[in-house]
């Protein structure tokens, strides 16, 4: 799949129709006669998804649905009751989509085949995190949803071999952040769209189109507290940086800090580290999605030195993965650094 960013025309952007993510879903889909609309009306239902959950997220400490669950999942991580619901939500607003034939979760240790594959019938995989970044509930710090959609392979194809496709195979990926408003942002392989939910109405109402990355933004954005464990490379960045006048943010939510980046430039690090060797982000439905978007947008994604997030071949559904992602100007300061650990990969 060509992932090269296809920014749009400038009528594009000096669009002042009034386009919900409904009509827009549609919009693009006219471009495609021969469409079914079953790819529709699964975004359809990532919609449907993000305002109920936007609606529980808002009213969590009203309706005592804070705290955790006292699980875990398979990551290990403490559940959040939120977490459950959420994913509860989108198992269910997918599940009545004739187009989704398995759904992959953060909170399943399994995936769940939905529809088994009929002759014709185009389906889909949709890979979600439903609540990105949940320890930000209890002090009203941004939290998300990520979802990516790949073509179900069909054929016979085992449930592994249509889950685990590289990066570059996604149809479409986005994420939803509920911060000091609800957007929804969406790639479909022809740029970046923005959408934010207008409670008012309840529609997410388009915004922003073929959003590209500010260069230039002197912002690196890394959980600082690992520092000592990350590999030489990245301990060199962060020297050179901040001795070049760079400010550190950093969200503890990968959709807030890859949101602020989509808009504002600068760059994204999760480094392996001792407790993370192979890094902390899932590759599948964390670090994919964000890297179709970013790289749509303009901005580069990779794993470490030279390898791009996009062309890992995934062997585990849960795998992680370490991300340097952002601006394509910031990205190439970093890799720069990395380098000079005699060639070695970091
Ligand atoms: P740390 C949230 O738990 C998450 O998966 C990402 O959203 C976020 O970028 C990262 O982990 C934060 O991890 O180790 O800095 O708390």
């Amino acid at each position: 799949m060509d992932t090269t960013p296809k920014a749009g025309p400038k009528a594009a952007r000096d669009d002042v129709r009034i386009m919900t993510l409904q009509s827009h879903i549609l919009e693009q889909q006219a471009h495609h006669p021969q469409a079914s609309g079953t790819f529709s009306w699964i975004l359809s239902a990532l919609s449907i998804s993000a305002k109920i959950i936007a609606d529980k997220v808002r009213r969590a400490r009203l309706e005592n649905v804070l705290g955790s669950v006292g699980t875990e999942n398979i990551q290990g991580e403490v559940q959040q009751k939120l977490d459950v619901l959420a994913n509860d939500v989108l198992l269910r607003t997918l599940g009545g989509r004739e187009g989704v034939a398995i759904v992959a979760s953060e909170e399943n240790e399994e995936p769940v085949i939905l529809r088994e594959e009929v002759e014709g019938v185009p389906r889909y995989c949709v890979l979600f995190d439903p609540l990105d970044g949940s320890s930000n509930l209890d002090i009203c710090g941004g939290v998300g949803t990520i979802f990516s959609i790949l073509e179900h392979k069909g054929n016979g194809a085992s449930v592994q071999d249509s889950l685990l496709q590289p990066g570059y195979k996604q149809v479409a990926a986005g994420y939803v952040l509920y911060g000091s408003s609800t957007v929804f942002v969406l790639t479909i392989g022809q740029g970046v769209d923005l959408f934010v939910l207008d409670p008012s109405i309840g529609a997410f109402m388009r915004v922003e189109r073929s959003l590209m990355i500010p260069s230039g933004n002197k912002t690196y954005s890394v959980n600082e507290g690992n520092r000592k464990v990350f590999p030489e490379g990245y301990q060199r960045y962060l020297d050179w940086a901040q001795s070049n006048g760079y400010s550190g943010r950093y969200a503890g939510a990968m959709v807030a800090d890859v949101h602020r980046i989509l808009l504002k430039g600068g760059v994204f690090l999760y480094p392996p580290t001792k407790k993370a060797p192979e890094g902390k982000l899932r590759l599948m439905y964390e670090a994919n999605p964000m890297a179709m978007i970013i790289e749509q947008a303009g901005g580069k994604t990779f794993a470490g030195c030279g390898q791009r997030v996009m062309d890992i071949q995934p062997t585990a559904i849960h795998q992680r993965t370490p991300v340097i992602l952002g601006a394509t100007d910031q990205v190439a300061l970093v890799l720069a650094h990395l380098e000079k650990d005699s060639g070695q990969h970091a």
